[in-house]
């Protein structure tokens, strides 16, 4: 028996020897370690073994087993790397070859502000909306209590397109489409662009962007302003930001207020950014007058809200120290990859 166990076995080694093919590999590995294979046959006839002689046989037999199963892997495992290698060699592509980087670009830094004022006040429950940037005098100016003999209105100011129909000098008419469709409460920021007859300069240009925010609800007082607008500071400039109110005036809100936020540059001590006045101009707001909230059906003795907006671009060349806002606008790579 232990000859037969010794011929399985040679007879194993030469045919793998020779094997060619994955498929003549598993043919042989059946034909030994299968069901009806050469070892199990020899197992099957260990019955008539005498009781010492099983246990040696047994474990002669298991040792050859293993052994070309062992074997078999391995011809298996060197089938497989030959198999490669023959693709890399014939197969057109050079793997060595350094991959070609994807140059990712980033966001421009108007949009980068947009997207964190954004954050903000969705944090804060708010919508966000737009509108349209090729606006009416209605939605503009009437609308908003902004009368006819207006600065804002001039010809001087705005880009006209008819008599009626102009480049939007403001968000507001976004709020105004707003408060016309939808009953209060209503609490949205509109981001976007907005345009001014204003010639090109360090700190001017025709178009720029804006946020403008709106609250209307039942009991909305200045007090909600304050702590709305002392919050935005803290979450955008950074914790220590304070801010301050002086009395403004707009057409469109009653009382109104000017925004100052301490710099955020130098925490209030005066630098370069501030002009060494400790505070930076950050933006307008007011309660919204009841003459705009009737203009959208709102009745004022029910309902009460507040406004604010500011200049994207501003807080850009404050925020990160950019000191000429024709950089935002000549698109130079070199200039926009460093944010
Ligand atoms: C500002 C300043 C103050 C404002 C007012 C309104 C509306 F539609 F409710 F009347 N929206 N935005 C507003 C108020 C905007 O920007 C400097």
């Amino acid at each position: 028996m232990k000859e037969k166990i010794a011929n399985i076995k040679k007879e194993f080694l030469e045919e793998i020897r020779k094997v060619k093919t994955e498929q003549q590999l598993s043919e042989i590995k059946v034909k030994n370690v299968g069901k009806k294979g050469t070892l199990t046959q020899v197992l099957r006839g260990m019955g008539k073994l005498s009781p010492e002689e099983r246990p040696v046989i047994g474990s002669l037999v298991n040792e050859v087993r293993d052994e070309i199963e062992r074997l078999v892997e391995e011809k298996k495992k060197e089938f497989k790397q030959k198999e490669l290698q023959k693709k890399l060699e014939t197969e057109d592509i050079d793997v060595t070859e350094p991959s070609k980087k994807v140059k990712l670009g980033s966001l421009h830094p108007i949009k980068q502000v947009i997207k964190e004022v954004e954050e903000v006040f969705l944090g804060m429950g708010y919508d966000i909306a737009d509108g349209p940037e090729i606006e009416t005098t209605y939605y503009c100016f009437d609308q908003l209590n902004t009368p006819a003999d207006h600065p804002a209105r001039d010809l001087q100011d705005t880009f006209y397109i008819t008599d009626d129909v102009i480049l939007r000098t403001q968000t507001s008419s976004v709020q105004i489409r707003k408060m016309e469709k939808q009953k209060p409460p209503i609490k949205m920021i509109c981001p976007g662009a907005v345009y001014r007859s204003d010639a090109v300069d360090a700190t001017h240009s025709p178009v720029f962007h804006q946020i403008e925010g709106l609250v209307v609800d039942k009991n909305i007082s200045m007090s909600d302003l304050k702590g709305t607008l002392d919050m935005f500071a803290k979450k955008c400039l950074g914790e220590k930001t304070k801010i301050r109110f002086r009395p403004h005036h707009f057409p469109y809100t009653e009382p109104s207020a000017e925004v100052d936020v301490s710099c955020f540059v130098c925490g209030g001590k005066g630098c370069r950014v501030c002009k060494d006045e400790g505070w930076i101009e950050l933006l307008g707001c007011g309660m919204v007058h009841p003459n705009v909230l009737r203009n959208c059906g709102i009745d004022p003795e029910i309902y009460s809200g507040f406004a604010f907006g500011f200049g994207v671009e501003r807080i850009a060349m404050a925020k990160y120290g950019i000191e000429d806002m024709r950089l935002l606008f000549e698109n130079d790579v070199r200039f926009l990859k460093q944010f």
